[in-house]
């Protein structure tokens, strides 16, 4: 279906941030729109976020650039387009923007163009978006692909960038395990989170929330934290470890300074092969399933040995890998990880997406589709989880309308799967 016109303006993210909605009008009368989250601790070679950098309006952060960008040069590009052909579409940006990080147009006018571009071909074909991303993948890679709900990754704990209380740790995940379906998964996490509010309450301690509805008072060490989840866990009448499992992301390139994991909440000063020990030893403890960036970046050999040590472990690429298919290679031809975090806004395509998702498939790495801790009441992600197969989601906590909204989109498309 022929596209007759792209409408771009500027809206406000969870942190009240501006970023850009975008609106793709088709010929037929259907429309898409699209909104763009944005990250707090943000890999070194994710697309570049344009923003204004005018300190007179919020604070530098507008993104009327980006906006203007979508209204001329990519409304220009994109008019008359078939909307169906989304590889074209995104092929098209890419060109347009025309240099490797998509910094001139900016990933986020990008990216929510091409979004609305897919949200628009799937109501103009009458189609759930979810369904329309699976063709799509399908139809791209020569794959049959099935749909799945994804398993709940709950960020019940802030800690890192997203909080500002003393935990380096960034995120302390509940998983509810496979034998739950996604609705009882979310229900039993949600009763989990409840408890945590109510224990830390009872002590006194504050259950103010970080970016991601997860609680973030000033626990005193990582071990802690851990111990009040596994108390919530066991006071909600479930058995940790069998029906909720624990995951982390440790955002480490955020505390690696000079050479060093520096654990300042907790005074340690870790070399590599001390911060792979420490982790081992947490994650033989309490059963943690999932470590996310555990070491920095560019620490390829690290996270080579890192992945080998904790064989039980699932250890989840995000920083390293910004969802880009040439560093997700390295990682597969170097033994660093086992699986892979998806942000659409970290390649900022739609396509490229896919792609990168298509080689973890074909590798055997794992996909955790994945919010940024800046987000927007968009539920793309959620649709994207279930077209694409990925079995695991990571959203934030079940609290906050914009994490909210993600789950509820998937009750909604759980109830249409499986009426
Ligand atoms: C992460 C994300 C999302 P941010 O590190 O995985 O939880 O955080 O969006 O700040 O990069
Ligand atoms: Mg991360």
């Amino acid at each position: 279906m022929k596209i007759k016109s792209v409408k771009s303006l500027e809206v406000l993210d969870s942190r009240g941030k501006p970023t850009i909605l975008t609106t793709v009008f088709l010929e037929d009368g259907s429309t898409g729109t699209a909104m763009v989250p944005s990250g707090a601790s943000t890999g070194t070679l994710e697309a570049h976020e344009l923003n204004d950098n005018n300190l007179r309006r919020y604070n530098g952060f507008g993104k009327l650039k980006a906006v203007k960008n979508s209204n001329t040069r990519i409304a220009e590009a994109l008019v008359d387009q078939n909307s169906l052909d989304q590889e074209k579409i995104d092929q098209r940006l890419i060109e347009i923007d025309g240099t490797p990080n998509k910094s001139s147009l900016g990933a986020n006018s990008i990216l929510a163009a091409s979004l609305s571009v897919a949200k628009a071909s799937a109501s103009s074909m009458n189609t759930p978006l979810y369904e329309y991303i699976n063709m799509t993948f399908n139809r791209m890679f020569s794959e049959k692909v099935q749909m799945s709900l994804p398993r709940p990754m709950l960020n019940i704990f802030n800690g890192g960038s997203h909080a500002n209380n003393s935990i380096d740790i960034q995120e302390f995940m509940i998983i509810p395990s496979k034998n739950n379906d996604f609705h009882e998964g979310l229900r039993m996490s949600s009763e989990v989170y409840m408890k945590l509010k109510d224990i830390l309450s009872n002590k006194g301690l504050s259950t103010t929330v970080g970016d991601e509805g997860g609680f973030a008072p000033d626990l005193k060490t990582n071990e802690e934290v851990i111990e009040h989840i596994i108390e919530a866990i066991e006071k909600s009448g479930y058995r940790f470890g069998e029906d909720i499992f624990l995951a982390l992301d440790c955002a480490a390139t955020e505390f690696f300074k000079s050479d060093k994991y520096v654990l300042e909440g907790e005074g340690k000063n870790l070399s590599t092969f001390e911060m792979i020990d420490y982790l081992e030893d947490l994650a033989k403890r309490f059963e943690i399933i999932s470590i996310e960036d555990p070491l920095n970046e560019n620490d390829w050999d690290g996270w080579a040995k890192i992945t080998k040590q904790l064989k039980n472990t699932q250890v989840v690429g995000d920083d390293i890998f910004v969802t880009q298919e040439k560093l997700l290679q390295k990682g597969i031809e170097s033994g660093a990880g086992n699986a892979i975090l998806i942000k659409l806004n970290q390649v900022g395509t739609l396509s490229e997406t896919l792609s990168c998702i298509n080689l973890a498939k074909r590798e055997g790495f794992e996909t955790i589709v994945s919010h940024r801790s800046g987000e927007t009441e968009d539920t793309f992600i959620s649709d994207l989880s279930v077209g694409i197969d990925a079995k695991q989601i990571k959203t934030g906590a079940p609290a906050r309308s914009d994490r909210t909204a993600k789950y509820n989109r998937l009750l909604v498309i759980g109830n249409e799967i499986y009426p």
